[in-house]
């Protein structure tokens, strides 16, 4: 990121209004996201040795970075979650998630604010096509990170995000009506934040005008902590990768309140922390 533009007064207007905000190409491709697609491909490629799986992908070239991932989790799923936990550390990813420019985002978006980065909440994301499991319902991510209510998700994609490949759906403007109730309770068979449901969901949800804005590597979207968003359905023939990482607000009244703790990931009980926030 020799160069980069941070949100200009339009723009600024646009998230405070909506909760969202996409900035075109942000990312240099070759600088900032090849790096961590080759990282994917190299993982790939220990992942199919330590299983004894042939490598017999051609050679990196950026957009083929997730060659030989759909026959790996053919073969056997839990090969894939294996390169799940192992590509969040990539150094590169670390690289670009630090990069002062957040920093800066975060400053821009919410002036006075002090940033941190959501230890716990940051990884890349596979959505595979035909998947369920992993699919995010619609929530807010207050509740599934805590730290601050103040807080950015950067969400990037790997991948060119067709409509096929399940864009992720947001309601603009819901951010206004703060933090919502959710249930805790595993209704059916998720886990960790994936349990926590948010309640009267087709009630908020009818509200709002819904988008799943298209986007394509080098580009990056802001996600107020409190705008409410979905996984679309991957009903494409490819997974559909994304870089996602959090900043918080060290000097936001509530997290200050909690003493910025973390949700789930990071072992505590969202009931203990807001137990008004508790629908059941
Ligand atoms: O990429 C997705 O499907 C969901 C993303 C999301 O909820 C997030 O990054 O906070
Ligand atoms: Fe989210």
């Amino acid at each position: 990121m020799r160069e980069y533009q941070l949100p200009d007064s339009s723009q600024v207007e646009q998230f405070r209004e909506q909760g969202l905000l996409v900035l075109p190409q942000f990312y240099d491709l070759d600088e900032w996201i090849r790096p961590v697609q080759r990282g994917i491909y190299q993982i790939i490629g220990h992942v199919m040795d330590r299983h004894g799986i042939p490598d017999d992908r051609p050679p990196f070239n950026g957009d083929n970075f997730d060659s030989g991932y759909q026959q790996l989790i053919a073969m056997n799923r839990s090969w894939g979650g294996e390169i799940y936990d192992a590509v969040k550390q990539i150094p590169a990813f670390i690289r670009l998630l630090g990069h002062p420019a957040h920093e800066q985002i975060m400053q821009t978006l919410h002036p006075g604010c002090m940033p941190g980065v959501a230890a716990g909440g940051y990884g890349i994301r596979i959505d595979n096509p035909g998947e369920e499991k992993f699919r995010a319902l619609w929530h807010q991510e207050y509740p599934a990170q805590l730290r601050s209510l103040n807080g950015i998700v950067f969400w990037s994609p790997l991948v060119p995000v067709t409509p096929e490949l399940g864009p992720v759906q947001f309601c603009p403007g819901s951010h206004v009506e703060g933090p919502l109730p959710v249930k805790t309770t595993d209704s059916d068979g998720r886990s960790a934040a994936y349990a926590l449901k948010l309640a009267d969901e087709q009630a908020h949800i009818a509200k709002y005008l819904k988008i799943s804005p298209l986007s394509s590597p080098g580009d990056l979207v802001l996600i107020d902590f409190l705008v409410l968003h979905a996984s679309g359905v991957n009903n494409g023939d490819r997974s559909r990768w994304s870089l996602q990482f959090r900043y918080f607000d060290f000097a936001e009244p509530v997290g200050k309140s909690h003493g910025w703790k973390g949700s789930y990931a990071s072992g505590v009980d969202f009931r203990s922390v807001h137990p008004e926030l508790c629908a059941d």
